[in-house]
């Protein structure tokens, strides 16, 4: 089975993954991960974990490959571009962009970078969960079950919530499951691609609602397209989330969701 779901999709795709960028950190320099990214290290774009046909038929495969490869790809080139000439902020984490270090990113690109920098952390984790019906969980386990059970009144009521959330986003946004700082749930909803993490929320779930995200297969009925969605979650990558402390906190956020830095092939 391939990387992503052997050990913690989400956190491989922020994580250092690149040898310069990994030493950079290992010797614990702001100044050398920003000579790494200088060398030519981007945000760059995470593999799918499965392949661009295995949600069918709750996700087709043509807009699977159009939303992973032009749409969240387009989000990360335009991230990169508008970091280009920003060194000072070079090195920093997709957490640190949106929200510890929002308000240094300069005026003249500060929406392009919450527009598209959103963009990238609101498919990087939107693909992680998802997996295909038959790898599914029916329903989550555990702590998670227990905390949906007492925000919400158990899991269909969420998905009620999520999907009630969803519709009447006018335009075009996600419908989110979150965590605050405490650990308890939330679910609302978001415009365009700003990402929870902005309120320092931790995002579980979330569902693009996006016409992009369904179009091709539903036209229309965005609805139809919420509640086939449920087919496909991966309770298991929403329960890592929900238990584990790996996601940023106020505070935290540094060590936690780390610049995505790629050494490009020679
Ligand atoms: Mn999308």
């Amino acid at each position: 089975m391939d990387r992503h779901t052997e050990s913690g999709w989400d956190r491989r795709s922020f994580l250092l993954t690149g040898v310069a960028a990994g030493a950079a950190a290992a010797a614990g320099g702001w100044a050398l991960q920003g000579e790494a990214l200088a060398d030519g290290a981007e945000f760059g774009v995470p593999e799918l974990p499965y392949a661009a046909d295995a949600l069918e038929p709750f996700i087709d495969k043509q807009t699977m490959e159009i939303h992973h490869g032009k749409h969240h790809a387009a989000y990360v080139a335009n991230l990169n571009k508008a970091l280009k000439d920003v060194p000072q902020l070079h090195g920093l984490s997709l957490g640190a962009l949106l929200v510890d270090k929002a308000k240094e990113v300069p005026e003249a690109i500060r929406q392009g970078v919450v527009n598209n920098g959103g963009g990238h952390a609101n498919h990087s984790l939107f693909w992680s969960v998802l997996t295909p019906k038959d790898k599914a969980k029916a329903a989550p386990e555990g702590k998670l079950a227990e905390a949906i059970q007492s925000a919400f009144g158990g899991v269909e009521k969420l998905a009620e919530t999520i999907n009630a959330n969803g519709a009447s986003r006018f335009g075009s946004g996600w419908t989110w499951l979150v965590k605050d700082k405490d650990g308890r749930l939330h679910a609302y909803s978001t415009a365009n691609q700003d990402s929870p993490l902005m309120q320092k929320h931790v995002p579980l779930f979330g569902i693009d609602v996006w016409e992009h995200a369904y179009y091709l297969k539903y036209q229309n009925k965005r609805g139809d397209y919420l509640k086939a969605v449920w087919n496909i979650v991966n309770w298991a990558e929403v329960e890592r989330r929900y238990n584990e402390d790996t996601l940023p906190h106020p505070g935290k956020e540094k060590d936690a969701l780390k610049k995505k830095t790629e050494v490009k092939a020679p």
